[in-house]
C-alpha cells in the first residue's frame, strides 16, 4: 500500500472512532455536544493521531489499544486550535476551511467547547483503561506523556513564551524551545505514548524520541515558511502573517533559504533515527518528507 492510501485509510478510521466518541446529547445544553463536533469533523489532516497508529504498526502492537489515546490526543490538539483562534489569542476567522468556533457559536461557547474537548479526551482514555486494565501501568504513562505534553511544561507552556515574545527578537534558544513546547510536545506525544502502549523496548522508544523531536522542529519550520510564501501568492509581496503580528519565526531569524536548509537536514535527521528499524519504518519515514512538502 503507498503513502497516500495509507493516509486515508486511517484518517477515515479515527474520523469514525471520533464521531462514535463524540455524541450529541438532546435537550437543554446540547450546543455545548454541537460546538465540540463542529471543530472536531471539520477535517485538518489527522496528523498526531496517524503518528500514534503508525508507530503501533510498526511496532506490531494492538491498534484497539492505541485509538482512543490517538483521538485523545486529537481532543486536545482541537482545544488547542479553539482557543488559539479566540480574539484573547490569535484572534483568527477561519480554521480547517471554515468560520472558527467563536465565530459560529459566540466566544463563551468556543472557550468552553475547547474546554470539553479537553475534558472529554481525558474522560475517554480513562473509560477505556478503566474497561480494559490489563496493561494498565502502561496506559497511565501513556496519558501521564500526553497529559505532561498538553500542560504547563508543554504546548501551554510554549503558546505562554509565544505570546510573551510579540513584539521582540528572540533567539534561536528562545525561538526553539517555544516551539519544542509549543508544537514539539503534541507531536511527541503520539509517538511516544504509542510506543509505550505498542510494547517498545528502551532503545526503540529513545529512537522513536529523537524521530517525533526532529519532526515536531520540521513542522514548525515548514509552518514559518508557509507562512511567508502563502502570503507571497496571496498578497505579492514577502510578508507574512507571523512577521505582520510582530512574531520571531524561522523566517524572520534565517531567511527563506536558510530555513529551508534547516527545514531539509530537520526531516533528513528524523529519518536518520528511524534507520535500525528497517523497512518496516517506511510509513513514518515518508510521513517525515509529507510534513516537509505538505501546502496545509
Ligand atoms: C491555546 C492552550 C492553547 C494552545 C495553543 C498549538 C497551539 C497552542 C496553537 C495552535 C496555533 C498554531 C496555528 C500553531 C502552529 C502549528 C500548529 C499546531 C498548526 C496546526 O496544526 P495542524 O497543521 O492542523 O496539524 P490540522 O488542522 O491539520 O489538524
Amino acid at each position: 500500500m503507498d503513502f497516500k492510501s495509507h493516509m486515508e485509510k486511517w484518517n477515515l478510521l479515527i474520523n469514525n472512532a471520533l464521531g462514535d466518541y463524540l455524541t450529541i446529547n438532546d435537550g437543554p445544553g446540547s450546543n455545548i455536544n454541537k460546538a465540540m463536533k463542529y471543530s472536531l469533523m471539520a477535517g485538518g489532516k489527522r496528523l498526531r493521531p496517524v503518528l500514534a497508529l503508525a508507530v503501533c504498526e510498526m511496532l506490531e502492537g494492538d491498534r484497539n489499544d492505541v485509538i482512543p489515546f490517538a483521538c485523545a490526543i486529537e481532543m486536545i490538539h482541537t482545544y488547542s486550535l479553539i482557543h488559539d483562534d479566540l480574539p484573547a489569542m490569535d484572534n483568527d476567522d477561519y480554521r480547517r476551511g471554515i468560520p472558527t468556533n467563536h465565530k459560529v457559536y459566540g466566544e463563551a461557547m468556543a472557550i468552553l467547547a475547547g474546554d470539553a474537548l479537553l475534558n472529554k479526551a481525558y474522560e475517554l482514555m480513562l473509560t477505556y483503561t478503566a474497561a480494559n486494565s490489563e496493561g494498565i501501568k502502561r496506559k497511565l504513562e501513556a496519558m501521564k506523556i500526553i497529559a505532561d505534553g498538553a500542560g504547563a511544561e508543554g504546548m501551554i507552556r510554549g503558546q505562554v513564551v509565544d505570546l510573551e515574545s510579540e513584539g521582540a527578537v528572540i533567539n534561536r534558544e528562545i525561538l526553539e524551545y517555544m516551539h519544542k513546547c509549543k508544537t514539539g510536545a503534541l507531536i511527541k506525544a503520539p509517538v511516544l505514548s504509542s510506543a509505550l502502549l505498542s510494547g517498545a523496548s528502551d532503545k526503540e522508544y529513545r529512537l522513536l524520541e529523537n524521530y517525533a523531536e526532529n519532526i515536531g522542529l520540521a513542522f514548525q519550520i515548514k509552518d514559518d515558511i508557509m507562512d511567508v510564501k502563502g502570503s507571497l501568492e496571496q498578497m505579492g509581496k514577502l510578508s507574512g502573517s507571523d512577521a505582520a503580528a510582530g512574531k520571531s519565526t524561522y523566517v524572520t531569524l534565517f531567511g527563506v533559504e536558510e530555513a529551508e536548509v534547516l527545514l531539509d537536514n530537520t526531516v533528513n535527521s528524523a529519518v536518520d533515527a528511524l534507520q535500525s528499524f528497517g523497512e518496516k519504518a517506511w510509513f513514518l519515514k515518508e510521513l517525515a518528507e509529507f510534513i516537509k512538502n505538505r501546502c496545509s
